[in-house]
Order: structure tokens, then C-alpha cells, then sequence
């Protein structure tokens, strides 16, 4: 019932062809075979390669301890290239007995090479400057995926009736024209929060590595140039649908649709549930009140609506300053839009949850003053006005770690967005004391995840709390911000191990996002309709990522669909399923891909300024 095997064997030109072929692939496969029977040790390596100027570290596991001292790096003709002593044995971690950090970011010729220590062989991997090309657009095929509205996924609209307000100061069910934006993940439900903060990823990947992105799709995502970068594009797109989230000051809204949503696999343009305006027709808009809010069994924390207004606030600066020159006229109404949003978020402080209906589950935002930070300092780049960054400042010191960091756990979505954009961008436009302060807070952050990830092999400090994927790509882009703003390169092994992760060195040898690296161990069976029921691909989509094995346990409704063909990495500690049936930790969301955006500008921008000779150098 899952998708299709791609079995399909190349026919050859003859029948001795044919033959040969075969006797080839039952010789593989039973090599394959008796290597996975006696396979006890592994090597994790980053599936995506790794550049020549980069940190390079692959990690041996094991599952009993081994007697090897050296690793050796071989290039694709087995010729052994470097030889170098194993490391520090960093002992038991999750399924493991013996974990050891292999680095070989002293070697740096280009080429395709595998890594052996022992018994165990990693799989071929490139070291060039080029892993990066094109792979923050590739995501962006993820983020078309997801548009709400024109779908050019499947060419066809869907949610197009939305929406009717409730909790507004209008009559209940009074329409209004929402319609567009993101859908969230793999339920079609859509929220302020995670779409601001997706479009300020998006839009400051743009800002901040504007050589990175091609144009190959038009506005409305279908393909062709249409002179624009399409990262800037789908900034747009996310634009476009927060104005009409926020249609005039003093009104917000925080979502549409909500937990009845989860009504079984179906694609959205065929999107069938009933909120009370019949079948398919149209779906509740929540207006932020300040107050908790809730229909059914559950109802949120809120406690104003400073959490949403920020957001609102910083990605309509962030637009503004992106479209000055662009498109004038937008430009300013995105202005106006900020400063309101902004004064609104000033007059009711507090955080706007997301609110849950017939499940306990919503994003349980408990902080606001980095989101009015982010929007002070994005108004201060804006405007010029240093009321703003006065006010930016303040804000600044009252939340100086993102509070997930160093801790164990944390709620869903309790500290988000998962990393404090504002204080880079107020770190860029103060000097000295401000500066090294808010440099300072970051740096903070990292050590309390550096005290916990030094531990273990595979340096993981990120809690496996639900969504662990979206904190790992946020803390990566943390330390990245850190390494710009200060030049200290002390993390840099934590930064880059973080980013590794994402792309297959960890327990699970498994690359987290869909299709990237090609021909690597991407997820196949992702929680979605769209390739459950029809095999689409969920091209450049981040997958939630593991999660503790004890929160896997306490979740409803989940359940495998098919054999765990990682059962030999799962542990007591965190597991990842890549199976349909795994909502925790197998569906992509549309947020934590915005984010990747970021992070893999960044690294492709990196790869380029290794190197001073190379044609695109810039800072
Ligand atoms: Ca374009
Ligand atoms: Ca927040």
C-alpha cells in the first residue's frame, strides 16, 4: 500500500547482458546481505559531502567496543589518501556502546572518497565547494508545495472560501478573504506564527546571500523567470497573506482552521471538512483577543498579543526594506503595517498560543519580547529611529538565552521562534558594549547546549523534544550568526555538527530532508497525503526529526505502517521512524524548511568565501 518499489532492472542490449546483470545483482545483494548481518559498527557522514575549506567530521559508531586505532580516508580509486588515529572513545550514546569522532577537515583536495575504520565503510561522499549549489532553492519546491490558495504543486486552488471569524468584534461567522498563505505541515491548518517567522527566514536568506537564489518560477509558483528571485517570491507569498491576516490595525488574526482539520489523508484541493459552514466551504479564522481561546475539550494559555504582533511587525519591516527600491508603493503600505502591528503588540503584551480544539496539542508560544525585539530592531533598520532601538535594547535583556537551550525538554513550540533572530539584527546596528552584550547572549546559548552535546559523539545538545529538526536547523543558524557577528570560531565543530545531523550523521545514518542529497538516505515514507495517496514527492521538505522515545510512547494515533527498517538505532533515548504512520517524527513542516533556506544560504555562501579566489567572493 506504500509506494511503488523501484525495482525496475535496466534491460540489457542482449540475454548475456541480462545474465550478467543479474548474477551482479544477486552478488551485491548477497554481500549486502551478509555485511548487514554482520554489521556492529557504522560510519555517519553528512550525505551532502563536505566543502574543502569546511570542518569535516564523520562519526564511528559501534554497538560493542572495538579494538581499531586508525580510520583511513580512500578516494574512489581505494587509494588510502590519509590515515589518522580514531580518537577519544566518547563511550555509550543511544543504541551505541562506543561512539568516535573522526576528523579529516585537515584534507582538502576535492574528489569522491569513502571512510574505513575496522570493519565499517561509510558510503562514497564528495569533498568540493559546490555540495550546497542550488540546494536552498531546492526547498523551496517544499515551500511552493505547501501554498494555500493557487497550489501550482497540483495546479489546482484549495481553501480558496476561507475564512469566517470567530472570537472577532463582528458578528460570528462574518467572511472575510484569508485565503493563501502556507499550509503549516501535513495538515492543512495555517497560523500567523510560523508563517511570519518563515517569511522573515526567507526574506533575510534573500538580504543576506542575494547570489545564492536563481529564478526559475513565477509568482504564482508555476515555472518560468519572471525576474524576480524566487526566494523573493515566496517571501511574497507570505507577505501577501499576513496583510490579509492583518486587514486593519487593531486586528490580527492568529490561524486558520484548527485541530478538526485532522480528519484522515486527503489532498488539499480536495479538502472535505465541515467546520459548521458546510462541506469544503470555507473554515473558522481566529481573531487575537488576548484572551485564552479554544472551542472544544482544550483551550490555549494566551495572554495578549505581543507574540503575534512582533512577528507581524518584523517580517512587514523586513518586506519594506526588501521591496524599497523593488516596489515602492508596497513598500510603504508594508511600513505603515509594521509600525501598527508594532504599537499594537506594545499596548497588549503577552503571548497569542495557537488554539487547540478537540486535542491537546497546539503551539504553546510562552514568550513575546524577542518577537517585539525582532520587530523594534527591524523597525530601527527601517526607520532610522532610535526610539526603536532603545526599545529593541530592552527587549534584548529580557530574554538573553532562547530558554529551550540547555534545558532537557520544553513544550511544544514553548520558546519560538526557535532561535532569536533580533539579537543579530540589533548586533548589527549597535557598536561595541550593545554589540558584544547581544554577541554575548548568543554565545550563551551555545555553551549550555555545548555543556551537554561534548558528551557525546555526535555532539547533540538539542533536546528531542517534538519537532527537534526545526531547534536543530535554528540553533545551527545561531551559532552561524554568532561565528559572523564575533569571528570566534570556537563552535564551529558544534555549529557544523548540528547542520551534519540534518544530512545523515546521526544514530540513524538517515537525511532529513526529502529528496536532498539525491541518491541519499532521504525519507520515503513521510507523514503526507500528498505522497501517501498519489507518490508525490515532498521535494526539499525537513521532516520533524527524532524525538525521545518516552514522548513517541505517550503520543495519540501513532503507529507504524510498516516493518522499522531502523530498529537496530532505535534506543531508549530517541527514536526516528521514516513511516507514514509517524506524525512525531516523519512529517515535514513547512516552517522548519524556511528556516533550512536560511541555514543553507548561509553554508552555500561559506563554501564560496573559503576560498579568496573564487569568482563569487564576497562578505
Ligand atoms: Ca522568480
Ligand atoms: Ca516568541
Amino acid at each position: 500500500m506504500f509506494k511503488n518499489c523501484d525495482c525496475n532492472i535496466m534491460p540489457g542490449r542482449n540475454f548475456q547482458m541480462k545474465i550478467i546483470v543479474l548474477i551482479m545483482l544477486v552478488l551485491s545483494a548477497s554481500m549486502q546481505l551478509r555485511a548487514a548481518a554482520a554489521a556492529t559498527s557504522w560510519i555517519r557522514i553528512n550525505q551532502l559531502g563536505y566543502t574543502r575549506g569546511g570542518v569535516k567530521v564523520a562519526v564511528l559508531v559501534s554497538k560493542q567496543q572495538i579494538d581499531v586505532k586508525d580510520f583511513e580516508l580512500i578516494n574512489a580509486k581505494g587509494k588510502v589518501v590519509l590515515k589518522k588515529s580514531i580518537g577519544v572513545n566518547f563511550g555509550k550514546y543511544g543504541p551505541f556502546a562506543a561512539c568516535y569522532r573522526l576528523n579529516f577537515s585537515a584534507y582538502r583536495i576535492p574528489g569522491s572518497y569513502y571512510l574505513k575504520a575496522g570493519n565499517a565503510e561509510s558510503p562514497l561522499f564528495k569533498i568540493t565547494d559546490t555540495i550546497y549549489t542550488g540546494k536552498a532553492d531546492f526547498c523551496l519546491r517544499y515551500m511552493r508545495q505547501q501554498r494555500s490558495g493557487y497550489n501550482p504543486f497540483l495546479k489546482d486552488s484549495c481553501h480558496t472560501k476561507d475564512g469566517y471569524i470567530i472570537y472577532g468584534p463582528v458578528p460570528e461567522s462574518t467572511h472575510i478573504d484569508v485565503s493563501g498563505g502556507w499550509h503549516d505541515a501535513s495538515d492543512y491548518l495555517q497560523y500567523t506564527a510560523t508563517s511570519a517567522n518563515a517569511t522573515y527566514h526567507l526574506l533575510a536568506a534573500y538580504r543576506d546571500f542575494p547570489h545564492v537564489f536563481g529564478d526559475n518560477y513565477q509568482a504564482n509558483g508555476l515555472g518560468g523567470s519572471n525576474g524576480v528571485p524566487d526566494v523573493v517570491d515566496e517571501g511574497r507569498w507570505g507577505l501577501a497573506w499576513l496583510l490579509k491576516m492583518n486587514p486593519k490595525p487593531g486586528w490580527m488574526f492568529n490561524q486558520i482552521a484548527d485541530d478538526r482539520d485532522h480528519a484522515g489523508m486527503r489532498l488539499p484541493n480536495k479538502d472535505s471538512v465541515d467546520y459548521g459552514y458546510g462541506k469544503g466551504n470555507g473554515r473558522p479564522v481566529y481573531f487575537i483577543t488576548g484572551q485564552p481561546q479554544g472551542l472544544g475539550k482544550y483551550k490555549n494559555r494566551a495572554t495578549g498579543v505581543a507574540s503575534t504582533a512582533g512577528k507581524f511587525a518584523s517580517a512587514f519591516a523586513l518586506g519594506a526594506y526588501i521591496y524599497r527600491d523593488r516596489n515602492p508603493e508596497l513598500s510603504r503600505l508594508l511600513r505603515k503595517k509594521s509600525i501598527a502591528a508594532y504599537q499594537f503588540g506594545l499596548a497588549k503584551p503577552g503571548v497569542a498560543q495557537t488554539a487547540p480544539n478537540k486535542a491537546p496539542y497546539f503551539y504553546e508560544e510562552d514568550n513575546w519580547t524577542d518577537d517585539m525585539e525582532l520587530g523594534a530592531a527591524a523597525l530601527y533598520e527601517l526607520t532610522g529611529n532610535r526610539d526603536y532601538l532603545t526599545q529593541a535594547l530592552r527587549f534584548s535583556k529580557q530574554e538573553k538565552v532562547t530558554p529551550w537551550m540547555g534545558a532537557d525538554t520544553a513544550r511544544h513550540y514553548q520558546w519560538y521562534p526557535f532561535h532569536n533572530f533580533g539579537h543579530y539584527e540589533l548586533a548589527t546596528r549597535t557598536r561595541h558594549l550593545d554589540r558584544a552584550a547581544l554577541a554575548g547572549y548568543y554565545k550563551q546559548g551555545i555553551q549550555r547546549v555545548w555543556a551537554k552535546a561534548r558528551r557525546n559523539g555526535f555532539y547533540r545538545g538539542v533536546p528531542f523534544i517534538w519537532c527537534s529538526n526545526n531547534l536543530t536547523v535554528s540553533f545551527a543558524i545561531q551559532c552561524y550568526l554568532y561565528r559572523k557577528l564575533t569571528g570566534d570560531r570556537t563552535f564551529e565543530q558544534l555549529e557544523q555538527a548540528c547542520f551534519d545531523w540534518l544530512f545523515g550523521c546521526n544514530p540513524w545514518g538517515k537525511c532529513m530532508v526529502y529528496g536532498m542529497p539525491q541518491g541519499g538516505d532521504t525519507p520515503l515514507y513521510p507523514h503526507s497525503s500528498l505522497s501517501f495517496l498519489n507518490n508525490f514527492p515532498l521535494d526539499g521538505a525537513l521532516v520533524d526529526g527524532p524525538v525521545y522515545t518516552s514522548i513517541f510512547r505517550s503520543l495519540r494515533g501513532v503507529g507504524l505502517h510498516g516493518a522499522d527498517k531502523y530498529a537496530d538505532f532505535q534506543s531508549d533515548l530517541a527514536v526516528y521512524h521514516d513511516d507514514v504512520g509517524d506524525y512525531s517524527t516523519n512529517e515535514p513542516t513547512m516552517d522548519g524548511t524556511a528556516s533550512l533556506v536560511y541555514l543553507l544560504a548561509a553554508k552555500q555562501n561559506d563554501a564560496v568565501i573559503a576560498h579568496p579566489g573564487n569568482r563569487h567572493n564576497r562578505k
